[in-house]
């Protein structure tokens, strides 16, 4: 078990997309004091600490991921008054606030790239990344964006291309200039002066690309449907020179008192594990997103998780993520009956959990009208919309009954549709019902606050035979709980041994199931998940 834990490591974080989890103004945006209002909400949530995507000055070509000002607030989502009061009423009610940092891109309207692209000899020109055509003219390299198309842009006025592996106002920062990570260095600190807790540092382990510039090999396990998967990334992903920028921002944050940072960082285990540092002095956090991207078998989660509990580095503190606002919502992967499995799972694991707003009320993907896409990767890349767009997962949250779910005024435009199930899959009608879903994730984040053993203890898995089943054991200070939880949509069968014979039950997923269960031998239902104390 954990002694002395940190707010990070016992704690839950709460991802809000701020342009869609509450309008104050009726412009159809969310915004900061919209968030402000729902603080009786958030705290009702026993979650710990709120990470809210960019909020920063932008042209929104990528919905605030490009940055035109990294020390200032956009006017669509209030004032930096705005953005001090919600701060300060977080605090106030034992909240930890942590923002996002973008530190690979910029807008191309930030002030550092205004003047990079003036002129070859500006003093900021490689502060981004310009290289010559080829000799047809053409990109200098292979490289492709993750939303389609080259990661290359040529700029008339210079003669010369810039690199941006998202969309074409993203243009990448150069690590390689000496001036600019102390530049970054520099935003962080402006913020933890004011008093954030952390950062959720976008695509850090992009930060460094290959020197020289070499195309990329091809990827033989490209399944043709994601132009960008077809190469294999080893010039621009994780490349070892990223751990220095990464201790250096480290060493920020240990300036103050429990900062923090979790780095967005999609990589198997074994690579994963070196962001944590070697003398754990990078992310405190790296993002663990296994479970986005795993198959929903018990099976394959129970090995899922085995592995990185074995891969973690001795003192590594882990974490458990089921979504974010770039991928499809977990009750939608799963189904919603089989989101309540998923939720206990997160709730229950070993590590810092992620949840991402509107799962605690079963919030699936929207649908979006053709017109409506607005995602760059879809908008670029219509044949594959469906499958890469990121609008569905973005959708306004559902407060209530009302016209646009209580996210906006019934006169206004919200900026993405509502989903439709939102007349009855909201807050308001979960709120009173002691069984719903919302209810649920109450109790789960109640009992998981409450006891060491769910927080900060120990996690051994459970054998048995029954392969739909999952089970596993979570203990401190003599306290013990064992989670089973049934990966199928039907009910299964299961003998547990060497661990007594009746087990009372905590909570389960189907919250009117009381009483105990005898572990030799007892029937999970279709989608149910308990947690029993042993
Ligand atoms: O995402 C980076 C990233 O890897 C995603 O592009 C992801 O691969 C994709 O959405 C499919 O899963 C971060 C942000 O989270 C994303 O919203 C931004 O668009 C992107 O960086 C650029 O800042
Ligand atoms: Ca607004």
């Amino acid at each position: 078990m954990k002694t002395n834990p940190l707010w990070w490591q016992k704690g839950i974080i709460y991802q809000i997309y701020p342009r869609s989890y509450q309008d104050s103004n009726n412009d159809g945006i969310g915004d900061l004091p919209g968030i402000r209002q729902r603080l009786d909400y958030l705290q009702s949530l026993n979650i710990d600490a709120i990470w809210l995507s960019p909020i920063y000055p932008s042209p929104m070509h990528d919905f605030g991921y490009d940055v035109a000002d990294y020390v200032d607030i956009n006017p669509l989502f209030g004032t930096m008054a705005d953005f001090d009061a919600l701060l300060a009423d977080t605090h106030a009610r034992g909240l930890k606030l942590i923002i996002d940092l973008v530190p690979n891109h910029t807008s191309d309207e930030h002030a550092w790239f205004q003047e990079s692209r003036s002129s070859r000899d500006n003093p900021k020109r490689d502060w981004y990344i310009w290289r010559d055509p080829a000799p047809d003219g053409g990109p200098p390299n292979n490289w492709l964006s993750f939303f389609g198309g080259p990661a290359w842009t040529f700029d008339d006025k210079t003669g010369q291309y810039y690199l941006h592996q998202f969309v074409t106002q993203q243009p990448e920062l150069n690590y390689r200039h000496p001036d600019v990570l102390p530049a970054m260095l520099d935003v962080m600190r402006f913020w933890l002066d004011k008093g954030v807790d952390g950062f959720r540092v976008d695509v850090i382990w992009l930060m460094m690309k290959d020197a020289a510039l070499r195309d990329e090999p091809p990827n033989p396990d490209w399944n043709g449907v994601e132009p960008y998967q077809s190469l294999n990334h080893i010039y621009t992903q994780n490349l070892p020179e990223v751990h220095d920028l990464i201790r250096q921002m480290r060493t920020v944050l240990d300036e103050y008192d429990e900062r923090m940072m979790v780095g967005e960082i999609y990589l198997p285990y074994d690579q994963l594990m070196t962001y944590y540092g070697e003398e754990l002095d990078e992310c405190h956090l790296p993002f663990n997103f296994h479970l986005i991207q795993a198959k929903w078998r018990a099976q394959t989660i129970r090995q899922l998780v085995d592995s990185y509990e074995d891969a973690l580095p001795e003192g590594a503190w882990p974490n458990w993520v089921l979504g974010n606002h770039d991928q499809h919502r977990i009750a939608t992967r799963v189904g919603l009956a089989q989101a309540r499995v998923a939720n206990m799972l997160l709730l229950t694991l070993r590590g810092t959990p992620t949840s991402y707003y509107g799962e605690e009320i079963g919030m699936e993907d929207g649908r979006i009208p053709p017109e409506y896409i607005q995602d760059p990767p879809a908008v670029n890349q219509p044949e594959i919309a469906h499958i890469i767009g990121r609008d569905p997962e973005r959708t306004p949250m559902q407060w209530d009954d009302s016209a646009h779910a209580g996210f906006t005024a019934e006169t206004a435009v919200p900026w993405l549709p509502v989903a439709e199930n939102y007349t009855n899959r909201n807050v308001s009608a979960q709120d009173d019902d002691p069984t719903s879903m919302l209810s649920f994730y109450r109790a789960l984040t109640a009992l998981r606050r409450s006891e060491p053993a769910l927080n900060v203890g120990h996690y051994t898995a459970v054998d048995h035979d029954n392969n739909d089943v999952l089970a596993y054991v979570r203990s401190a200070s003599g306290r013990t709980f064992m989670i089973v939880l049934n990966f199928t949509g039907e009910p299964q069968e299961v003998s547990i041994t060497g661990y007594g014979e009746k087990a009372p039950i905590t909570l389960a997923t189907h919250m009117q199931r009381r009483g105990s269960v005898t572990l030799p031998q007892f029937t999970l239902a279709p989608n149910e998940g308990l947690i029993l104390q042993i």
